[in-house]
């Protein structure tokens, strides 16, 4: 797809110009600005006069800092911290922290600016930000992991606040490091401001369903899709890369909806089994022991297990139904996706933040493969952070059900916002632009309302 404006063109070129070293960002500002083109074009002066795609693709602040910490031999590390406060016209920024060496700021920024649209989507009162470092949690103890969190808030506390700016976890960042996090922040405010992170534990003011929000709602929002294509999911099969957060709980959704998952990974491999994976043997490996997905052949013998030694990860070799992307960016390249369609897969979901490349999502959309576009099915999780800060606010809590409610009708409202925005533009099927065009809409209003900021 090509730009045809001269102002979507012109903010495009900026962008690639102003940052050339920050490959993930740019992509996801191609995406969205090739997207939502047509509804740009019907109101160009407007938006040109008042810069408003150069103010959405430039965020409110980046904050950067150093994060030193002592190892279990007493060695002094260093990491770097971000905070990407990318946009927040619709509420305080909200978003996740990302621990993972392969941390940056491009990361960092495609992160945010992703949020921005997403959280626009969940209808609840939420910028977007994003944050995290280069700290890599594998291997640590419990106590470098401490020490590591408990600096990185020296420093974070000063940015965030329950009215400012409220982190939660992504990849490398559970309930362990919330929990680090979280008593860092009460211990250097002398204050119990449960509302200043999501995910914390159900003891201290987490909300029930938070931890399976995200794998859950994705499976919510694939069902309206696919019902929307006249498509079942019972006896469907399914595989999942990443066997992290977003991975199982997609996994425990699929099976209650009558899936059969068969396989799982994670960055070294994967595990194929045809009679269905089990997940409580998956949980145990990686919400317990934080082992490798191979392990499960201690537990289950006769599986398959393949290493990833190509270009296309092993999973994606697996022939199956439906496949959803939970691990990293960019996971689906345009190669990945044609083996995919040669092996006849009707519907890709987007559990992971950017899991397909523009031209691998662009292929699956030219093929009729059906694709549930990240900011859109994967905004179960933060929907249901703005849950939990709704709780935290009067000091109150839900049951398991009401919580799971919520995000399920969260879900069908967003999946129709997506449809509909996609119908009114003429393509009805892309849901990418779908969601894009919704988000878009309300974040640029709002920016508009408030004026030159
Ligand atoms: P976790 O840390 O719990 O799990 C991450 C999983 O992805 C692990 O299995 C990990 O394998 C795998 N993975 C990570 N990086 C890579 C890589 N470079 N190559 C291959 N596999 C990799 O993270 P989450 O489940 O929370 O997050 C997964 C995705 O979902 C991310 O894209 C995140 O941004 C997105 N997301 C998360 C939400 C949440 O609420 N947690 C909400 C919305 C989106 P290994 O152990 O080998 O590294
Ligand atoms: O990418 C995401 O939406 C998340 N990691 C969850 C963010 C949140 O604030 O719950």
């Amino acid at each position: 797809m090509s730009l045809t404006s001269e102002y979507t063109k012109k903010v495009l070129d900026e962008v690639q110009y102003n940052h050339p070293n920050e490959p993930e960002f740019l992509q996801a500002v191609k995406e969205v600005i090739t997207t939502i083109e047509p509804a740009v074009k019907q109101e160009e002066e407007r938006y040109k006069k008042t810069a408003l795609l150069e103010r959405l693709t430039e965020p409110e602040r980046i904050i950067s800092f150093r994060v030193p910490w002592v190892d279990d031999n007493g060695q002094v590390q260093v990491n770097r911290g971000y905070r990407v406060q990318f946009n927040g016209t619709l509420g305080p920024y909200k978003g996740g922290l990302r621990f993972h060496p392969t941390v940056n700021q491009s990361i960092m920024k495609f992160l945010a600016f992703e949020q921005v649209f997403k959280n626009a989507l969940t209808g609840l009162p939420i910028g977007g930000g994003k944050g995290g470092s280069d700290f890599d949690p594998k291997g640590k103890s419990d106590n470098e992991i401490m020490s590591f969190c408990q600096s990185f808030m020296n420093e974070l506390q000063k940015h965030i606040g329950q009215d400012i700016d409220i982190p939660a976890g992504d990849i490398g960042v559970g309930g362990r490091e919330i929990g680090f996090l979280f008593g860092q922040f009460r211990r250097i405010r002398n204050s119990y401001e449960a509302g200043v992170l999501t995910g914390k534990g159900i003891e201290y003011g987490g909300s029930l369903v938070r931890k399976e929000a995200t794998g859950y709602g994705l499976m919510y929002f694939m069902r309206e899709m696919l019902n929307a294509n006249n498509i079942n999911l019972q006896n469907k099969t399914a595989i999942i890369s990443g066997s992290g957060n977003v991975a199982i709980y997609a996994a425990e959704k699929a099976m209650q909806m009558g899936v059969k998952v068969i396989a799982m990974s994670d960055s070294n491999g994967c595990i194929y089994d045809n009679n269905g994976i089990n997940l409580d043997v998956i949980k145990k490996i990686k919400e317990v022991e934080r082992g490798r997905i191979k392990d499960y052949l201690q537990s289950c013998p006769n599986v398959q297990y393949y290493e990833n030694n190509s270009e296309i990860q092993a999973i994606y070799n697996i022939k199956a139904d439906i496949v959803l992307p939970c691990a990293t960016q960019n996971d689906i390249n345009i190669e990945c996706a044609k083996r995919l369609a040669e092996n006849g897969v009707i519907a890709v979901g987007e559990g992971a933040n950017m899991p397909c490349t523009i031209e691998a999502a662009n292929y699956f959309i030219e093929q009729g493969i059906l694709l549930a576009p990240a900011k859109a099915a994967n905004a179960g999780g933060v929907a249901t952070s703005a849950l939990e800060m709704s709780q935290n606010s009067m000091r109150y809590f839900w049951s398991f059900e009401e919580v799971d409610n919520k995000l399920e009708n969260i879900m069908i409202n967003i999946f129709n916002m997506c449809q509909q925005a996609a119908q009114k533009y003429n393509c009805p099927k892309n849901y990418i632009a779908g969601a894009n065009l919704a988000a878009f809409k309300k974040v640029a209003d709002a920016m508009i309302a408030q004026g030159i900021i």
